[in-house]
Formats: C-alpha cells, structure tokens, sequence
C-alpha cells in the first residue's frame, strides 16, 4: 500500500499553471455546447486532448497522485474509467511503480468475467481515476465491475469535479472522491487571469446551480438497465432532437407520436397477405421489416401499394436484404434487379464482413435517396458467430460511418451514441425458439436488460390466432417496458 506526504503549496501553485494549459490546450472552453444529455451547457472539458501533449498528460497524472497521497489513499492498484483517464492511470502506474486494472468497456453480454484485465487478488484495494466527474456515474459503473469480481474501492481521483453533485453521490456510494480541481476553481484562476469576463463566470455558474444531479447516483448493475442512469437513457423525443441523421430522426419522431418501439417482420410469401396484415398492424407499429425475395408474386404494384401504406400509418420501409458481397456487388443489388430496393426502402441492412465497401457500395446511391442502413453486429440464431472482436469490429464500421449508418442490428446494447440505434430481432411473448436454430426474448428483456430500442417481432404476430390484437399486445408491452427505463 502506498501512503506519503506531499507540499500542498506547491500542488496548489502547480494546479494554477494547470488550468491555465488546459484552457490553453482547449481542453476547457466556454461558449455554448450541447451535452450528451442534450442539455445547453456554457463550459465544456474535452480532456481527451490531453494526449497529444505528453509533458501536460505527465503532469495531470503527477498531480493525481499527489492528491491521492495528500487524502491518505491507501490502495494495492489503480484503474482509469475508460477511455479519457486510461492514460492518465497509465502514466501514475508507470511512474510509481503501482500495479493497472483496465476495465474493459465491451457490451454486458461478455460476461463480467473478461470485463477485468490485469492481475488481481480478491480484496484488494483499487484506486478510481477519472478525467470528469458530473454525476459520478462513470466513475461507479467502474467500481461495481471492480466490486463484481471482488476488488474494493474506497477511493476515487478525478481531474475535474464539475460540482454538480457527483462527490456527495459518490459518497453515499461508499466511495470518498478526490479532485485535482473543481470548476469553481477553474473559475476562479481564469478569471484572475483575465481569460474569462464576468459575465460568463456568472452564466457558468448559474448553469452548474441550475444542473446539479441532487446527490443521486445510479446503480449502474451491468445485468439490470432498468436501474441506468439518465445520463445514458435518452428518451425517443431527447434522441431525435440529438441525432444528425435524418432517417433515424424520422423514426424517433414516429416512435415517440405513435407510442411504438414495435417493428413487424412481415415474413409473409404473398402480397395480399403481407398488404393486409400491414393495413391492419399499422397503427402499432413504427416499422414494416420485409424479405421482399420471398414474395411469389413480387411487384412494382405491390411496392406502390406498401409505399402508400407506410405513408397512411406513418411507418417506415426496412428490407432485410443482409448486403454482405463487395461494394461494387452490393450497390447493383441494392439499386437495380427486379426489387429496386433503394427507390423504396428507408432502411436496409447489411453484414460487416466484407470490410467498409459493403458501405460505401451502398452509400453512393442509398445518400441520394435519404436512407439508412443498421449493421448485423449479433444474431439471434444459436451459435452465430457475430461476437467478440467481430460485433467490436462492427461498431467501429459504424461509427466511422454515420452519415448512412444509423444503428444496429444486434442482441445486446453496444454503444450510448444518440445516432446509433438498436434494432434487435429474435423477441417473442414466449420464450424459446424455433427448430432452426431461432432464440427468443421477451419484449421487457430485449428493451430492459439487452438495450433494444426497437424489438422486431416475426411469427409472434404473423403466426398469432389473432395478429392485429397481438401486435397490439406487442405495441403495448414493448412501450411500457421503454417507459419503465426511466
Ligand atoms: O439476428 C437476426 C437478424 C434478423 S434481421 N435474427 C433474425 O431473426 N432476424 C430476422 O428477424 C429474421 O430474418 C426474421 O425476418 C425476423 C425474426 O422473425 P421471427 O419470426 O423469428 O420473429
């Protein structure tokens, strides 16, 4: 354990020359931001910058160990809230010779086993660091999977506490939080030195008043997303006025008008079937999901039909093509052949293996025409093999990729960006499956304990005694369970 005395004036001459290159650095700027939460705010802290400033890193890392050694932190290990403060942890390692934990951030459903990496021995105590601290929720998601395979945390430094009522959360957590410096104190030394005018420390602080989280924090249980925090639940009207792409602000609107997170997988090989089921569920349901290839009697007139009823329910077109060739292959497919898919498809799908052209094969046409397009990251098929590295692979295509990719189809939730949505197949009222390898979740499990925004039901609806009052019953169990999030 590790335990020493420090000179307190010289942190607090240090901390002043901190601030001052932090804000020169633009790791601190004040003006007008939207947050995550989709809040206005007058300051924001984007402390990933400091990376590419290796003497400033160093000395936020110094200056965290000096206030860990100041509050008489005792502690065995230490490790960073990923992503910001993973080097911030790494450098106080290294240079103080104390063993890392690094909590990997992957999707629940790897298992809390794999979610620790580093050695550890049961009981010892881990040092908490963290770049910012505005509700202490990032900071406790770290110490319930440390505390998960028994590793203590009684201790947390951050850079920057934004005093909104993180500390006192934290506290009542269990966990004593130590900042490098508070806002105020950002405040204070900018303003001494002429960087910042009255007027603006005023509205900064009126803001952080305004914006405080009232001591609470969430019991961010891996396994139990009922109980997430608001900072990373957003509601569909928060999403839609969060999210840059147009397809998927259309969908939150239609979800949010019509109390819906129910996509239908109308899997039916007739027209007249699939177009009456879809007049009758139309009401319920924000999205009509089609396998247009197994339609006997496949047409245009069939398509103007569909197009005419999506536009009379206000629900949006999804063929689940499941482009998965290279771009040049995916891109006839998508625009010509006998379905022309893209003249009428808001959404469509497509697997990640074959790399970024699948993507852009699709993009250059699906742009033109305002579509947009999930990637297959998980299947719901027993055995599939959609996991590890490849589901992590494919949220990256993603991400380098909004401007037409606006989600996921996936099992399980991958990412908190507003502009990536889940859509995930394989829910049913009844649990099981089928013969051919299909697994099932309830509605509630897909939406509260899998991350699903959307559910997508097939035969549990197509194959029900009576579908319209089922897909109602879906409508409505799906949205509840939405509701019960917050
Ligand atoms: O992983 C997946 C991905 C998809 S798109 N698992 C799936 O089942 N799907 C599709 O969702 C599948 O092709 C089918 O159209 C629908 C599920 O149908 P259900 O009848 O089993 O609900």
């Amino acid at each position: 354990m590790n335990g020493m005395a420090v000179n307190k004036n010289s942190i607090e001459s240090r901390r002043e020359s901190l601030i001052l290159e932090l804000y020169k650095v633009e790791a601190v700027k004040f003006g007008n931001f939207k947050l995550k939460s989709g809040i206005d705010s007058p300051v924001y802290f984007d402390l990933r910058v400091i990376v590419s400033y290796p003497n400033l890193l160093n000395e936020v890392a110094e200056l965290t160990w000096e206030v860990a050694q100041s509050a008489g932190c005792l502690y065995d290990s230490v490790c960073g809230v990923p992503y910001t403060a993973l080097p911030i942890a790494t450098c106080f390692s290294v240079h103080h010779n104390i063993p890392m934990l690094i909590r990997r951030k992957e999707a629940k459903d790897y298992g809390t086993k794999k979610m620790v990496e580093g050695h550890y021995k049961e009981g010892e105590n881990c040092l908490i660091i963290e770049d910012v601290v505005t509700s202490g929720g990032s900071v406790m998601e770290t110490v319930q999977t440390l505390q998960s395979i028994s590793v203590n945390v009684t201790d947390a430094v951050v850079l920057l506490d934004r005093e909104q009522g993180g500390k006192s959360a934290l506290e009542n957590k269990g966990v004593k939080l130590h900042s490098v410096c508070s806002l105020s104190m950002v405040l204070e030394v900018l303003e001494s030195n002429g960087k910042l005018d009255k007027s603006i420390i005023e509205r900064t602080k009126k803001f952080i008043q305004e914006n405080r989280f009232d001591g609470k924090v969430s019991d961010q249980n891996v396994d139990d997303s009922k109980k997430k925090s608001k900072l990373t639940v957003f509601s569909h009207t928060e999403k839609m006025k969060m999210c840059k792409n147009a397809v998927l602000s259309s969908l939150y609107g239609i979800m949010d008008k019509k109390k819906t997170n129910l996509a239908i997988s109308v899997d039916l090989t007739t027209s007249q079937e699939i177009l009456k089921l879809l007049d009758a569920v139309g009401p319920y349901i924000c999205i009509a999901k089609t396998h247009v290839d197994i339609i006997s009697d496949f047409s245009q007139s069939f398509i103007k039909q569909l197009t005419e009823l999506a536009r009379k329910h206000s629900f949006l077109l999804f063929e689940d093509r499941k482009f998965g060739d290279i771009g040049n292959t995916v891109k006839h497919q998508y625009e010509g052949g006998l379905y022309q898919i893209c003249s009428w498809a808001d959404i469509v799908n497509c697997h990640p293996v074959p790399g970024d052209g699948v993507i852009q094969g699709l993009k250059g046409p699906g742009l033109i025409s305002n579509r947009g397009c999930l990637i297959v990251a998980e299947m719901s098929s027993s055995g599939s093999l959609a996991k590890d590295e490849y589901t992590k692979a494919a949220v990256s295509m993603a991400e380098r990729n909004k401007d037409f990719v606006i989600g996921f189809i996936c099992q399980s939730k991958l990412t908190n960006d507003p502009d990536l949505i889940h859509m995930m197949p394989g829910v049913q009222m009844n649990a099981g499956g089928d013969n051919l390898g299909q697994q099932y979740t309830s509605p509630e499990k897909a939406i509260q304990s899998h991350g699903a925004d959307i559910i997508i039901v097939g035969r549990g609806i197509t194959k029900a005694m009576d579908p319209v009052a089922t897909a109602q019953q879906y409508q409505i169990a799906g949205y509840k369970a939405y509701q019960e999030l917050f």
